[in-house]
């Protein structure tokens, strides 16, 4: 397992001694689910999934829950100047760089149960059966809940992971702002999880994050995990169009400036350049306003998001390139002003093949059907594993659903995924005998 840090890389020994001394160790599946559920009374959804935005009061909410639960199984619970929270279980070697596991609490505005959540409680009742178990590792075990992966709330997503991973400058990401115009640092202020930790610079020796897949591979395939070899690369390009608000009944058509119009012809633009891009390229808007939103008036204003993404880093390039050329010629054909900002970004990532080698290792091991997996979501892992030797463990999730309240895994993909986490987390901690 090579190490980000100068301290000594685990030995082929110290795993073949884990292997046996925890081969049978298994998560309690229920105990797991339960939390999931009590998490997920936080920030209810309206159709039975959860809203639990980034720095609202759900947030500050199940964060309080999650260093509860995190204190009684004996860790101790730091928090960044980002609110990034780090629950520490000791090893047996205080100054060894520590193995961390986790991902984020924060959900879409109609987000599921599990996006997330599953990585952070997941990596907890791995700690939870290590106590139980009486379970020593060399290594201390870090468990991260990382602020703002969603970037629903404020853009871009996983920005505190990019803060951490030296992507974002920490002021500019204080000084975020959501649509209402609130700044970032104010709201951790006001939920009370602005910490005082500087952000970053902790010793990670490795980091592995459990998700759902998010999408429909694995149940389709009947596979119970996917080993993560790559993520998929993103632009977040916000397009902003000016034009002329009028009454919608009295304008003739030839002297409307209708920055809806333009809107509706560049999303159109975005699919079809997605489509000339494939396989493996995707492209959508999903966040779209118009001003001044009235039913009798033509918009003046419209802003919107374009998320494209794609695992070959020419194909997602060449979609930006085009639809930069594109839509300004759109604006121009309807005399539309037209700015285009790039508000996310990252390559294509290719996880580090030690990491995932533990976690096919631990499938194998366990007996479990697994097969290679390129992520198609963006994760904080995607910006750690810059710094770190990192890797993805993927579960099913029921009909690929994600970002939606209707967002379903199985108690045994949870169970599966998080006893797959244990040991790839064991190997890579080095057990005690
Ligand atoms: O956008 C993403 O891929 C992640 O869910 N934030
Ligand atoms: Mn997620
Ligand atoms: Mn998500």
């Amino acid at each position: 397992m090579p190490s980000a840090t100068d301290d000594e890389p685990a030995t082929e020994a110290d795993s073949t001694a884990a292997t046996h001394v925890t081969a049978n160790l298994r998560i309690d599946g229920g105990r797991l689910w339960d939390s999931l559920m009590e998490m997920a009374k936080i920030g209810p959804g309206v159709a039975g999934g959860n809203n639990r935005q980034t720095l609202t009061d759900a947030d500050g909410e199940g964060r309080a829950l999650f260093r509860r639960w995190c204190e009684d199984a004996g860790m101790t619970v730091a928090v960044d100047r980002l609110g990034t929270m780090f629950a520490r279980r000791e090893g047996t070697d205080p100054d060894a760089a520590p193995v961390w596991m986790g991902s984020h609490l924060d959900t879409q505005p109609t987000g599921g149960k599990y996006d997330g959540v599953l990585g952070v409680l997941g990596a907890l009742e791995v700690v939870r059966t290590l106590d139980d178990m009486g379970v020593r590792t060399h290594r201390p075990i870090v468990v991260v809940n990382w602020t703002n992966e969603e970037g629903t709330r404020f853009a871009p997503a996983m920005l505190a992971s990019g803060v951490y991973a030296g992507i974002h400058d920490l002021d500019w990401a204080l000084d975020r702002t959501d649509a209402e115009g609130k700044r970032f640092g104010d709201e951790l202020e006001r939920i009370g999880w602005a910490g005082d930790e500087p952000v970053g610079g902790r010793p990670i020796h490795a980091l592995f994050e459990l998700h759902i897949e998010q999408g429909p591979i694995l149940e389709a395939e009947g596979r119970e995990i996917g080993v993560v070899t790559h993520g998929q690369g993103l632009w977040w390009l916000q397009v902003t169009l000016t034009g002329k608000e009028a009454h919608t009944g009295s304008t003739p058509m030839d002297m409307r400036v209708n920055a809806g119009l333009g809107m509706a012809r560049i999303i159109e633009a975005v699919h079809r350049i997605a489509m000339d891009n494939q396989p493996g390229a995707v492209g959508a808007v999903g966040h779209a306003n118009v001003y001044p939103n009235s039913r009798n008036v033509i918009p003046g204003r419209a802003v919107f998001t374009i998320d494209f993404r794609s695992p070959d880093r020419e194909k997602l390039d060449t979609m930006r390139t085009r639809l930069e050329a594109e839509a300004p010629r759109i604006a121009a054909e309807l005399g539309l002003g037209i700015e285009i900002e790039s508000t996310g970004h990252f390559d294509p990532v290719t996880f580090d093949p030690g990491c995932v080698e533990a976690v096919r290792g631990a499938a194998e091991r366990l007996g479990l059907s697994h097969r290679d997996i390129v992520s198609g979501a963006g994760h904080d892992a995607c910006w750690i594993n810059r710094i770190a030797p990192t890797a993805m463990i993927m579960c099913p999730c029921v009909d690929g659903l994600s970002h939606n309240e209707a967002e379903e895994i199985t108690e045994s993909w949870a169970r599966n995924g998080t006893d797959v986490l244990l040991h790839a987390v064991l190997d890579a901690a080095e057990v005690e005998g």
